[in-house]
């Protein structure tokens, strides 16, 4: 079945069905190429990129292969590795000749555009600017305060490229010096399925590894952009649908990567072979409306089942689940009429899904941030969830489910303790191996950490990279409550908005990048990461540094714990951030079962697996079995829309990772030339009165007292549901209430915003 029978398509909004990858996803990497001239070696680094003897990209966290292909990175791994070794420097006399004042009217994209942060940097606010300070100043001050500080005030976030090795340490510091708040980038993306997940299967983590891809015969996929955010994982899915794998995808979005593909890394299909198509059903759902897509689809299962029989596997219902009646019953209750208005699908499509779900033996359903950034996002996966359990397709070759993960290490940071949960840590562990009584206090999400800067009970923090004031929802109060902080120290790569809301006493302190060499007392180092399917893959950088006064992330935070901590013998700071091997040991025996071998299986090709319990059917929930959840609503988004309100999703295009803006292209989406655009159906636009290229801004719909206004935008019609608008992040984060958040994890409801227009 071709995709176009599926969906329609017009002539009066922008679509683009061209093929994802091919000759212009080469073509937009050279675009960056030229912009950053990155040394010559670069070439070389690119050919090392996701292979055994190289670095281990910091761009999209999907699997590396144990064969990889000649070229085994992407367009956007390119560009971010390009962009990480530019030529371009951002100097002490960079800061010295641009205040902070100044420089909060640049752009995301022209700040980072300045190029790699050189040297560490303090914040001197007689003048506004930063100014240069040695290492030893920095930790000897960020020392002195953290002491003065009550350590429960004191926030350490990560961003998801932060290494194993780095982020098993930053934990421990922060919890021999007190605290539990360990927030990361995770709470701002698959929280949701750290908490949603784990509820239903006890799972925190995707159950699939790259062989049940090749086993499958229907794949699912929800609200995750293949093409643009992990696209080395297209291969796998056109090797897929090459052996006969349908792919159906539920997106309000058509994405191209999820619509055809051209395999750069095939000169024969670039020439001459039409590229291959990916979904075999495209269903354009409404933002929101995945809880009723779902419960449409396990309706119709169940009545077939009843019918005929033989559809459901009942003896896996009967051993492994818990509350099956239950949920039988609501489906039965929950009419066709209530389905179609709350998803935007019809009654007919759904029913078509079932068909292939039906006849498909083995199903992988997959997921992203299409679920995950909803209000009732932990309600999505566990609908996902009920879908997979009616047919057993969880724990059996060529099943699962199969959340994609973002940062590059994000799944692992959680895996070595970077988490404000302070029952998933083996703490009493951790109290043994260093002699202290680690603090059980629960510790702040991101949304936490926001609304204690705004209280005053958050008082020091430390961002160990990322853009955390910018990304996060209301970020227009975040980043002016961030002046408040009485420390605020952020190790970073480049200069971001973030780092423009210095605190009473800050620091910039600039770190080196995966693919540079890091070289310590016993000679160069490795670290390690765990992409979305559970495996650990070492990574070692052979690029010289940016600069020379560049320290690893390792040896900032012995710096800053050793100036912090009374001294401890069990606790060697020095000797681990001379020897990252003495690390790996830590964490293998704090994590024994994961972790066994460590050193010795650092490089296994493709990765060492660390198990999960739910693909063995061993379900670690409170019943012991896979839970089926009856939906209390149908609609993942806060309140229905009024008359004149829209739902807001906002979106990535694949010239960017997070608020790193790399250019101002989305191709794949066939959009060119600028970021601040608002898309809109043009039925919605005739409803609205609005006009191709007309400048309106965008209004929260929410009323709390906080007025959010977006600046002007520029209507562009584009094939979107009804009574949806599209938009890009971080730009409209300002306008995100940060009390609008999934129920149970907090993860910001960023995919389910009701905005209003105005003219
Ligand atoms: N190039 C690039 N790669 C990246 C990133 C990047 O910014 N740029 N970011 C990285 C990170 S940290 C992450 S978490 C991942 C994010 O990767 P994804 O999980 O793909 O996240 P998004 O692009 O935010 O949104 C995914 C899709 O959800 C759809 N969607 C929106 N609302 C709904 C809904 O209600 N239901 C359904 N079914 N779909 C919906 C959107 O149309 C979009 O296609 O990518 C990682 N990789
Ligand atoms: N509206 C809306 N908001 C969102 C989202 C959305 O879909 N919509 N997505 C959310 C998601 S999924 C995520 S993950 C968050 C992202 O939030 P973050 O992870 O906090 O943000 P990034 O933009 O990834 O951070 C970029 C910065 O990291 C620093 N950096 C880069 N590499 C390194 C390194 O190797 N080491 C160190 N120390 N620093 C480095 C650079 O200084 C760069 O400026 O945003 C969230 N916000
Ligand atoms: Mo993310």
């Amino acid at each position: 079945m071709a995709e176009d029978d599926q969906t329609s398509q017009r002539e009066d909004v922008e679509h683009y069905d061209g093929a994802a990858g091919g000759w212009r996803s080469l073509a937009s990497v050279s675009h960056v190429f030229g912009e950053e001239r990155p040394a010559p070696a670069v070439l070389q680094t690119l050919w090392r990129q996701n292979k055994p003897e190289g670095h281990m990209c910091t761009s999209c966290a999907w699997t590396k292969p144990s064969k990889p292909h000649l070229f085994e990175f992407c367009e956007n791994g390119a560009k971010a590795t390009i962009w990480d070794l530019t030529s371009d420097r951002c100097t002490p006399e960079f800061f010295a000749a641009h205040s902070i004042r100044e420089l909060r009217g640049w752009s995301d994209h022209d700040l980072e555009k300045a190029g790699r942060l050189t040297h560490p940097l303090r914040y001197d606010a007689a003048s506004g600017h930063y100014a240069p300070c040695s290492w030893e100043e920095a930790f000897a001050t960020i020392g002195a305060r953290l002491k003065a500080l009550d350590p429960k005030s004191v926030v350490f976030y990560a961003s998801g490229r932060a290494s194993i090795e780095t982020s098993y340490l930053y934990a421990l510091f922060a919890r021999l010096y007190g605290h539990n708040n360990l927030p990361d980038s995770s709470n701002m993306c698959h929280e949701t399925t750290s908490v949603g997940l784990k509820k239903v299967t006890g799972s925190s983590v995707g159950t699939c590894v790259l062989s049940d891809f090749e086993a499958c015969d229907l794949i699912l996929f929800f609200g995750q952009n293949t093409g643009t955010n992990s696209p080395r994982f297209l291969h796998t899915l056109q090797q897929a649908v090459q052996r006969g794998c349908r792919i159906i995808t539920f997106n309000p979005v058509r994405e191209a990567g999820l619509v055809r593909f051209v395999n750069p890394q095939s000169p024969l299909q670039m020439t001459v072979k039409p590229s291959t198509p990916i979904s075999d059903l495209y269903l354009q759902v409404r933002p929101g409306g995945d809880i009723a897509a779902l419960a449409g689809i396990c309706k119709r299962v169940l009545e077939i089942d009843g019918d005929t029989g033989g559809v459901l596997d009942r003896a896996f219902i009967a051993q492994h689940t818990n509350n099956f009646e239950e949920f039988a019953a609501s489906m039965r209750e929950t009419g066709w009429s209530q389905i179609e208005a709350e998803s935007g699908l019809s009654r007919e499509n759904l029913e078509q899904v079932v068909e292939i779900y039906c006849r498909s033996e083995r199903v992988i359903c997959v997921y992203g941030m299409g679920l995950t950034q909803h209000v009732h996002g932990s309600l999505n996966i566990a609908m996902l969830v009920n879908l997979a359990l009616l047919r057993g397709n969880i724990g059996r070759e060529g099943t699962g489910v199969s959340p994609v993960r973002g940062h590059s290490n994000v799944q692992g940071q959680r895996t070595v303790g970077i988490t404000e949960k302070p029952e998933l840590v083996p703490l009493d562990k951790i109290g043994r191996m260093f002699g202290f009584d680690p603090p059980r206090d629960k510790g702040r999400t991101t949304v936490e950490v926001v609304e204690g800067v705004l209280d005053g009970s958050v008082q020091g923090f430390i961002g160990l990279g990322g853009n955390f004031a910018h990304a996060i929802s209301d970020s227009a109060r975040a980043e002016s409550a961030w002046e408040r902080l009485e420390l605020n120290v952020q190790v970073a790569t480049k200069l971001n908005r973030t780092h423009l809301h210095p605190g009473r006493t800050s620091f910039l302190l600039p770190c080196l990048v995966r693919s540079e060499e890091d070289m310590q007392s016993t000679g160069p180092q490795a670290v390690s990461m765990e992409c979305s399917l559970s495996h650990i893959h070492g990574s070692v950088g052979k690029n010289q540094p940016a600069s020379p006064a560049l320290l690893s992330e390792i040896a900032i935070i012995a710096g800053i714990a050793k100036e912090t901590l009374q001294p401890n013998p069990r606790v060697a700071w020095d000797e681990w951030a001379g020897d990252y091997a003495r690390i790996r040991d830590l964490i293998e025996e704090t994590y024994p079962e994961e972790f066994r071998d460590f050193n010795k299986r650092l490089f296994t090709p493709g990765g060492f697996y660390r198990g999960n319990a739910a693909r063995e059917r061993k379900w670690e929930t409170e019943s012991g079995k896979a839970e089926f959840t009856a939906p209390h609503v149908l609609r993942a988004l806060k309140e229905p829309l009024r008359e004149d309100e829209y739902t807001l999703i906002t979106l990535r295009s694949n010239d960017q990772f997070n608020t790193t803006i790399y250019g101002f292209s989305d191709r794949l989406r066939g959009l060119e030339g600028s970021r601040d655009i608002l898309l809109i159906n043009p039925d919605e636009m005739r409803r609205a009165n609005l006009a191709a290229n007309q400048a309106v801004r965008l209004v929260c719909a929410v009323e709390d007292g906080h007025e959010r206004i977006s600046h002007p935008l520029k209507v562009t019609p584009f094939d979107l549901p009804a009574r949806c608008v599209g938009a890009y992040y971080p730009e409209m984060n300002p306008l995100i209430p940060l009390e609008h958040h999934d129920l149970l994890s907090k993860t910001p409801a960023y995919k389910g915003v009701p905005v209003r227009i105005l003219i």
